[in-house]
């Protein structure tokens, strides 16, 4: 038996990098220094081995836990302290759901750190979002659907991740709150449109696990500021006030 993968169960904050976008190692530092939980790194098209590895190096000289979203087998970079391994749940073709997964294990199966490497159950949300395009994803979910995937994740396939992703628009927060109170044990992240600590402080109180994406390029100072803003509500959670 491994054990279940546990390398991101603490994970309130997240911030998500691009290895195909720049990011200068002044901001590089100060996202890893910002006191977030983790960086993941992932990006929905243009990641490359190469690319990967000389990201993942840099965010290296920090401590702050890394993690890498493995969607394509030739980017198996090893050295991260964990793996995610994305499956669509509502991408209209096989291939997005389990079909690559296979062929990657086909492949590579027998190199994976397992103890490491978790599946994550996506739900894509956002039409115009590249994942969405990419996958054709059927985005026009009503709530009873979304729970029902919901459920399929936790419950059928038992999957210890489950991320609702609105990646550059900012989600319906209802709707994720919904679909968190039928998770029995998945964790659920939710990404998008974050820009402001109050929208960083609303996703906090309707997911698991906040993730943080493209502001860290347009507005740093905005992207830093929702480390707290998730801490912060995370405490009001737990009643440390
Ligand atoms: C993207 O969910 C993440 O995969 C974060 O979304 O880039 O819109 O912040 P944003």
């Amino acid at each position: 038996m491994i054990a279940s993968p546990s390398f991101y169960r603490s994970w309130r904050h997240v911030f998500k990098l691009d290895p195909d976008r720049d990011i200068d190692d002044e901001a590089l530092g100060r996202i890893c220094l910002s006191g977030t939980d983790a960086v993941l790194v992932g990006g929905s098209s243009g990641v490359t081995f190469d690319n990967t590895v000389e990201l993942m190096s840099r965010i290296r000289r920090y401590e702050v836990p890394c993690a890498f979203e493995l969607s394509d087998p030739a980017c198996a970079v090893p050295g991260f302290d964990g793996y995610f391994i994305p499956m669509v749940l509502n991408a209209a073709r096989k291939e997005w759901v389990i079909g690559r997964q296979a062929d990657a294990l086909a492949d590579y199966g027998h190199l994976l750190p397992w103890e490491s490497v978790a599946g994550e159950a996506y739900l894509v949300l956002n039409p115009d979002c590249t994942a969405a395009r990419l996958t054709e994803a059927e985005t026009e979910l009503t709530p009873a659907q979304a729970v029902a995937y919901g459920r399929l994740a936790d419950r059928l396939l038992r999957v210890p991740v489950l991320y609702m992703e609105y990646s550059g628009v900012f989600g319906d927060m209802a709707l994720v709150r919904r679909v968190r109170q039928e998770l029995r044990q998945a964790q659920l992240l939710y990404g998008g449109g974050i820009r402001t600590p109050e929208q960083a402080r609303e996703a906090a109180q309707a997911a698991d696990t906040v993730v943080v994406g493209n502001v860290v390029y347009d507005d740093l100072k905005a992207a830093l500021s929702t480390v707290d803003a998730v801490k912060f509500s995370a405490k009001e959670q737990d009643h440390v006030f």
